[in-house]
This record gives C-alpha cells, sequence and structure tokens, in this order.
C-alpha cells in the first residue's frame, strides 16, 4: 500500500563508526576471468547512533582489484581519512541525504556503499521497519516489498565440462531456478553447448566480466544458438558505446554489469542501446541511494533488472535480499543460500533456499540477521594472521 510512504521518519544522529576487516574461507574458490579467489574479505561497517541503535553495512572487495579496482586496505584507507568523519555527528532524517555529505570524495563506490548501508540499515532499525519496508518507502508509488528475492546462482569456471555440468545439475537439484555460469575466452561456446544440452529448459545466462572485445562479435553471436536468457558484461568494463555497437550483432540480450556506476552511466548505455537488461549492484553504484535512482530510471524505461553479488556475508547479502524484493527487481537475483558461499556466517539466521527459488526477507527490523561477535573477532584474526601487512593480495 501506498500507505507508508507518507509516514514521517524518525532522524537518526551518527555517533560512533568502527571498521572491521574480515577474512572468511569460501565453501569452494571461485573462479571467474580474472582468477581464483578462495576467501571472502570485506570491511564492515559498524554504526551506531546516538539514541544506542547500531546499523551494519558491508564494503564488498576483493583481494585483489579485479573486478573492483578497492581492496580491504584502499577501503579503510579512504573510510577511515574521509568517509567515517565527513558522516560523524550527522543528523539525517531521509538516508538519502547521505551522498550529499560526501560528494566533494569522488570515487571509492564499494566504500562508500558499506558506510551507506550500515546508516540505511540503523536507520531502519531506528524507525522499527525492516530494511526492505524503508526501501520500498522510497519507491515509487504502489512498489511495496513482495517479502522475498527470486535468486539464481552463479557458477565459477570449472577445471572441465564435466565438472560444470555437474555443478549446475547440482545446484538445479537444490530448487535453483536460474543458472548463471562465468565464461572467458576459449570457455565459452563448448560450455554453453554441454549445459544446454544437459539442462534444455533452464533459464541458463553467461557473465564474461570484459574478457571480449568488439572483434569477438563473430564468436559471441555463436551463442545466440544456446537460447540464453542474456549475456553480462561481454566487453570492457569501462565500455558502453561497443556494448551498443555489439548488441546490434547478438540476438542475446545484452545485461551490463561493470560499466554502469552511476543512474548517469545507466542513461548513457539507454541512450546507445548498449543493454535490454542491468545488473544492479549496490557496491558498484555507491550506495542504496543510487540504487533507487536507477531503480526508478528502469521502471520508467521498463528495463528488467535483478541484483548482482559479491558473495557477500550476511550483512550484505542480507541488504541485498532487502533490496531485491522490490516487484521492479523481475529477474532472479545473484543472491544464493548461505551454504553456498561459507560453512559458517558472520550473522544469523542463515539464508535458505525456499519454495520456487526464493530467499525469505527476515522479519527482524533493518536486514534482519544479527552479528555473531564471536565469529566477528575470529575472523578479523584470520585478516590479520593471513595478511599481516595488510598487503592486498598474493601473487
Ligand atoms: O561479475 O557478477 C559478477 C562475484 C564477484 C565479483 C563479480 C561477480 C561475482 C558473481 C557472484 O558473479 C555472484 C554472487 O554473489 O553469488
Ligand atoms: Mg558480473
Amino acid at each position: 500500500m501506498a500507505a507508508g510512504k507518507g509516514k514521517l521518519l524518525k532522524a537518526i544522529q551518527i555517533q560512533d563508526i568502527q571498521l572491521h576487516t574480515v577474512l572468511l574461507p569460501y565453501q569452494a574458490p571461485f573462479e571467474t576471468s580474472f582468477g581464483a579467489e578462495t576467501d571472502k574479505v570485506a570491511v564492515l561497517v559498524e554504526v551506531r547512533t546516538a539514541a544506542g541503535v547500531t546499523g551494519w553495512g558491508e564494503c564488498s572487495i576483493e583481494l585483489w582489484p579485479g573486478y573492483g579496482q578497492e581492496t580491504a586496505n584502499t577501503a579503510e584507507h579512504i573510510l577511515r581519512e574521509f568517509l567515517v568523519p565527513a558522516a560523524l555527528g550527522a543528523s539525517i532524517s531521509d538516508p538519502r541525504q547521505f551522498p550529499a555529505l560526501i560528494r566533494r570524495f569522488r570515487g571509492h563506490h564499494h566504500s562508500r556503499a558499506g558506510l551507506e548501508a550500515a546508516i540505511w540499515d540503523a536507520f531502519a532499525k531506528s524507525n522499527d521497519m525492516r530494511l526492505t519496508d524503508l526501501f520500498a518507502h522510497y519507491a515509487p508509488a504502489g512498489h511495496e516489498s513482495t517479502g522475498a528475492a527470486t535468486v539464481g546462482v552463479s557458477i565459477g569456471i570449472q577445471p572441465s565440462l564435466a565438472d560444470t555440468v555437474a555443478i549446475v545439475n547440482k545446484r538445479i537439484s537444490e530448487g535453483y531456478c536460474r543458472i548463471k555460469l562465468k565464461i572467458k575466452r576459449g570457455w565459452d561456446v563448448e560450455v554453453a553447448r554441454a549445459v544446454r544440452a544437459a539442462q534444455p529448459d533452464i533459464p541458463l545466462m553467461l557473465d564474461a566480466n570484459s574478457d571480449y572485445r568488439l572483434e569477438d562479435a563473430e564468436r559471441l553471436a555463436q551463442l545466440d544458438a544456446f537460447d540464453l536468457l542474456m549475456i553480462e558484461q561481454p566487453l570492457a568494463h569501462d565500455d558502453i558505446y561497443h556494448h551498443g555497437l555489439l548488441q546490434k550483432r547478438l540476438q542475446t540480450r545484452i545485461c551490463l554489469d561493470e560499466s554502469v556506476k552511476s543512474a548517469s552511466d545507466l542513461r548513457l548505455a539507454l541512450g546507445v542501446g548498449a543493454l535490454r537488461i542491468l545488473n544492479l549492484k549496490p557496491a558498484r553504484v555507491g550506495g542504496f541511494s543510487e540504487c533507487l535512482e536507477i531503480y526508478q530510471v528502469c521502471v520508467e524505461h521498463s528495463l528488467p533488472l535483478w541484483l548482482g553479488g559479491m558473495l557477500e556475508t550476511g550483512v550484505g547479502r542480507a541488504a541485498n535480499v532487502a533490496f531485491a524484493a522490490l516487484p521492479a527487481v523481475t529477474l532472479p537475483s545473484d543472491i544464493s543460500a548461505t551454504a553456498r558461499y561459507f560453512a559458517e556466517d558472520l550473522t544469523e539466521p542463515p539464508f535458505a533456499l525456499g519454495a520456487d527459488s526464493r530467499l525469505a526477507v527476515p522479519a527482524g527490523y533493518g536486514i534482519g540477521v544479527s552479528m555473531q561477535r564471536e565469529r566477528l573477532e575470529a575472523a578479523k584474526q584470520r585478516w590479520r594472521d593471513k595478511f599481516p601487512y595488510g598487503r592486498a593480495g598474493a601473487a
């Protein structure tokens, strides 16, 4: 109902902000066109309000500046030196005011998204609201939370075609309704053919993470034979124009990920026909305020939308589920059950895959999951032990 939308919400004052850098082992290494990652690294942001409410946010990063340009060290630096001081003491009566507080700093979207997410969580909790309902409050009229996110699963590059088919079959038997396969040059047409042969009906998509160039258009057009839901980010991470040229040569719809870092990028991409679907990642676009603006653009253009993921801990995953439960997120999101990522997450309860390939939004206020302090301390220790100099990656 639009009933909640007129509601006046209570302001919060940011009193304290703590940063926690954690390392959490994945169930299995995740390989993309950049290489394989064995552990999740994240800088978690803990915000405390003057009224004593705690909010959590996650800076989604990786060990290398591969997908994104930030690492744990750069995120800590930018937060500690610039973003945190700008937020401390601020009084916020609408979380969308936060970007203005840090407008004089450019870039570092993953870092700013983590801090902004903690503020959104604290704001929702301070108003006795689920984060999903707070997002809906600022969404267009008539857009209420559906209470659950429809999700798929993203499968990394496997050692062989047989391994790929085996893991796809396993994920489908677990209940996932949409499969995404990571591809790279030399690992594309054959893998699509093998999986399509094994699973003729499953909604299937590929994610190239920018491994191709426009000269590869003929190769990419061979993928049209496999009835794909979409191909994600075939060309360079900073390219929009050539995606427009490529789309004219493909039947398969192009979905952009890396190339759309703001609502402004999205308007440009729409203008040159560079995408027919958007993967929206809160970290990539710099936070949930920008996500809401992008959501609005998608609604105006009837552009199909889904939420991407970066193998987040429960903190980031919970916020992503809250956003993915909005009604214009019409395609399955890259947010899988906790067990697909970690043996033990930092938050409780875990996310479990329900009927119809859905993850339910937890009932609690804010992100709806609670931090397990002993696990948090262990994960911080793991980061310090494995990277005692805080270095950003191992050779
Ligand atoms: O390109 O979508 C991507 C993970 C890390 C960095 C980039 C990407 C991904 C994924 C994982 O595909 C999706 C998930 O969180 O399940
Ligand atoms: Mg992607």
